[in-house]
């Protein structure tokens, strides 16, 4: 055992009866740093890089994660607990050292005893490469539900994809978007061990042969099948001072070189140097989110869903049977999966086929396990984002999957004829397999039992709207849960200062029981106490004004109000409403150069999907207006536009605490939840937003009097997109303000080139302005207004911005899994 561990043993076993970090004082931790730094490294500090820094501070930290982590595997392994297994194709996980510092309760010494070795905490941390497995807020959402599993002590665990290549690296480059590729993997990741043992074999193509019994039952045996080995490489995920230690497991496909016991290595000897097929093979496991402009680019697509539902259902059925001596007719005793959208749905016929072919269930017995082991949550209404796969490739694909979903289909579309008179009508719309696509929402909500949706209002547009006949023939399926997040990342991590000053006033209990932040709201009148907020706001608008200024040259004025829309570019998302508003403002200051306008600085942070070309035109048009208001000397720095570059979880952890205005202006009805207007809120940021997703859960809570509301409402989108939109031209027709704007677009005076945001114009005028850009542009500039007069009034800014902190605690993702818990899985803390 190592020296630095056993003086920690004789410190820690007097008091806590076990070792833990948690008490490891700034000395003694330099001294483990200075000593590993020479065995591991064999360097001083002063010639030690952050990043040999980095990996000596992760070393040490993991051999605590290590011994907490086998713990927890072990008391997992005694049969009496129920875990759930969290099924998602994307985990956005963001960096992990100082998360995973703080939840080993040393994330402060171990700043300190940073500082005091003469180096920079913040370089240290920002040596380890975003793992960024994921999208924008479903990724992030699944890396929060993590770390409140861990946190709160249940069994339950995450399953994903271990990517080489995750989301694209954004670059700027004349104002356009460019991608290069996010090779994360470059370094050693310290957080990962490769389990080989545990690796699973998945099968795809192939033919299958029936044969019938003796009793009379179908035996299914696959031939000429191509044989990919899933190997997982685990990653711990540390619960918040707890000694619970749960796994992300993530698969990476390989191709098959050494015999399994299975006979395996014959049948890939002549493959095994065949460099396309095992490249064929890595490209499983090659990038987040594949080019899916082609055929081949899709079925990469669908290879990887189907590999990780086949692995992880492999590896959840071992554990089983390993840990619980029960029939496997019983694994709903013991274990639910959650599918993070319908990505994972294949979970559903895949389990069906290991409990028939496998397991010699009948139909009817695989069934009534599987729709009691699986449920789903949807994130989007967006009839573009619910996924559809042709029938002919899940055919080619996965012929033996194809068949039970066929099965699944046919059973459940006799089951409305027969017994649903009132939905055969429906029944194109409703069945699996329609007009020669596999719609998986569908198969999602036929095979599980559970459909929740992930914020109040969404949840009711799935039941009235999107999914009603679904609702009509379920109702018991569907249910609500509000997104939530981690108060751990997103406010003791990413916003010491607040969370200092937090716990100053109302003592720690807020930590471990979040909702206590309301005990705030007793000091919300007291200015002596707001201007400590005050100060610590301007202490983090300081810092993201010094990384706006190294980054790109520009300098921000650190009292102008931050107004800040970080998030997935999306028409719905409304950047685009935005960046209009600030033209109109520029254009109001090129008129009036001497009007009195409060200083903004308008920061944006968003990837666009690669073939989103929309989008892209969007991101052109901010850095485009960036580059004139930055630079005209009418404007007088009133105004600043700044675009940052590759927004990831680590630049948010940056902007988030500095944030004044949280713009949360999708289209009504379009965003289901949001995550970032709950981050925004807890780090005190004033809402301007829509009354969509989970904004009206808020404003339940805060009220118009504490946060901005405006424009269309949910019910008045759905019903213009039912009567064919309004008539945008009009609007253009009659606001001068607005026709301006158009104009300028139109006629290249924000390009180099007049087509330059041509599509934008069109897109509005001649589509009919699809998210009601132009619609709610006249109440958006009203919600300014009152913004501006707001924040000239010091104090009632500062109470509304801490009476936002205090009712955040209802957004803490610990409180979303602690219903999911007790509600849907049926799961006990360990
Ligand atoms: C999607 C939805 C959001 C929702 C998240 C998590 O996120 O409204 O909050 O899922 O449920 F659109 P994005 O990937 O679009 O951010």
């Amino acid at each position: 055992m190592l020296k630095f561990t056993q003086n920690l043993y004789r410190n820690q076993l007097s008091d806590r009866g076990n070792f833990s970090l948690a008490h490891v004082t700034v000395d003694t931790l330099k001294q483990e740093i200075l000593r590993r730094l020479i065995s591991d490294k064999g360097r001083e500090v002063k010639e030690a890089t952050s990043k040999d820094i980095y990996y000596v501070l992760a070393s040490i930290a993991n051999e605590e994660i290590k011994q907490q982590w086998f713990q927890t595997r072990k008391s997992y392994r005694d049969g009496k607990h129920k875990e759930v297994y969290y099924l998602s194709m994307e985990f956005l996980i963001g960096r992990m050292l100082a998360s995973n510092l703080l939840n080993c309760g040393m994330l402060d010494t171990a700043k300190e005893a940073l500082q005091e070795l003469g180096l920079d905490p913040e370089d240290v941390f920002a040596e380890e490469h975003d793992a960024a497995l994921g999208n924008g807020g479903l990724g992030r959402l699944a890396a929060c539900f993590l770390d409140s599993l861990a946190s709160l002590k249940f069994p339950g665990h995450g399953y994903g994809i271990r990517y080489r290549y995750g989301l694209f690296e954004q670059r700027i480059i004349h104002g356009n978007q460019v991608e290069l590729p996010d090779y994360w993997l470059k370094n050693p990741y310290p957080w990962e061990t490769r389990n080989e043992e545990e690796a699973v074999v998945i099968q795809f193509h192939g033919d299958v042969h029936m044969f019938k019994k003796n009793d009379g039952s179908l035996e299914f045996e696959y031939r000429n099948t191509d044989k990919v080995m899933a190997v997982p490489y685990d990653i711990p995920i540390v619960g918040y001072k707890n000694d619970t230690v749960n796994t992300l497991r993530l698969w990476s496909a390989e191709v098959i070189h050494q015999n399994n016991g299975d006979g395996l290595l014959e049948e890939n000897k002549e493959y095994y140097h065949d460099l396309d097929h095992q490249h064929s093979i890595e490209q499983i496991s090659g990038f987040l989110y594949p080019d899916d402009s082609s055929y081949e680019g899709k079925e990469l697509r669908l290879k990887q869903q189907y590999f990780l539902v086949s692995s992880s259902i492999q590896n959840i059925l071992k554990h089983f049977k390993r840990n619980h001596h029960l029939p496997l007719s019983r694994l709903a005793e013991k274990v639910v999966i959650q599918i993070n959208d319908t990505h994972p749905s294949l979970a559903i016929p895949e389990l069906m086929r290991i409990l028939m072919d496998d397991e010699g269930f009948s139909w009817d017995n695989a069934w009534a396990v599987t729709t009691k082991v699986i449920a789903y949550t949807n994130h989007t209404t967006l009839s573009e984002a619910l996924e559809t796969w042709t029938e002919e490739m899940i055919q080619n694909l996965l012929p033996r999957i194809y068949m039970i979903i066929d099965e699944i289909n046919e059973r459940f579309c006799k089951g409305i004829w027969f017994d649903h008179e009132e939905l055969r009508d429906s029944i194109p719309d409703l069945a699996i397999i329609a007009h020669g696509r596999v719609h998986m929402a569908r198969l999602a909500i036929v095979g599980s039992f559970s459909v929740n949706g992930v914020a109040r209002i969404h949840t009711e547009i799935l039941k009235k709207k999107e999914m009603k006949n679904f609702y009509t023939l379920y109702p018991e399926k569907f249910n609500n849960k509000t997104n939530g997040i981690t108060h751990r990342r997103w406010l003791l991590q990413a916003n010491p200062k607040l969370a200092s000053l937090i716990t100053d006033i109302i003592g720690p209990q807020w930590v471990k029981r979040p909702k206590q932040l309301i005990s705030l709201l007793k000091y919300s009148n007291d200015n002596a106490l707001l201007e400590k907020f005050d100060h610590v706001k301007h202490e983090n608008k300081k810092v993201l004004a010094n990384y706006i200024h190294q980054h790109l040259g520009i300098t921000v004025d650190e009292r102008s109000i931050f107004d800040v829309q970080i998030k997935r570019l999306h028409e719905y998302k409304r950047q685009l409403l935005n960046i209009f508003h600030v033209i109109y403002l520029y254009n109001e200051l090129k008129d009036n150069p001497n009007q009195n306008i409060t200083p903004r600085t308008f920061i944006f942070g968003a990837k666009a999907a690669p073939s989103y070309h929309l989008a892209k035109e969007v991101i052109k048009l901010i850095n485009t207006v960036a580059s004139i208001v930055n630079y005209d000397p009418d404007v007088r720095d009133r105004l600043k536009v700044i675009f940052l570059e590759n927004y990831n979880v680590s630049l948010a952890e940056k902007i988030i605490p500095a944030a004044d205005i949280s713009e949360q202006i999708s289209t009504a009805s379009k965003e289901a939840s949001g995550t970032g207007n709950m981050k925004m809120m807890m780090n005190g940021a004033l809402t301007l937003g829509t009354m969509d997703g989970a904004n009206i859960e808020i404003h339940d809570l805060v009220g118009d009097q504490n946060m901005f509301i405006f424009g269309l409402t949910a019910d008045e989108v759905l019903d213009y997109y039912q009567h064919g939109g309004y008539h945008a031209r009009d609007l253009y027709n009659t606001d001068d303000r607005i026709k301006r704007i158009l104009d300028q677009l139109n006629q290249g005076e924000f390009g180099v080139h007049n087509i330059e945001f041509k599509d934008i114009y069109y897109n509005i005028l001649y589509h009919n302005d699809p998210y009601f850009v132009l619609k709610d542009f006249e109440p958006y500039l009203e919600a300014h207004e009152l913004i501006e007069r707001a924040y000239r009034n010091r104090n009632t800014w500062l109470n509304m911005s801490v009476t936002n902190i205090a009712y955040s605690g209802k957004f803490s993702s610990d409180q979303t899994i602690q219903e999911y818990a007790t509600e849907i899985w049926k799961i006990k803390k360990v």
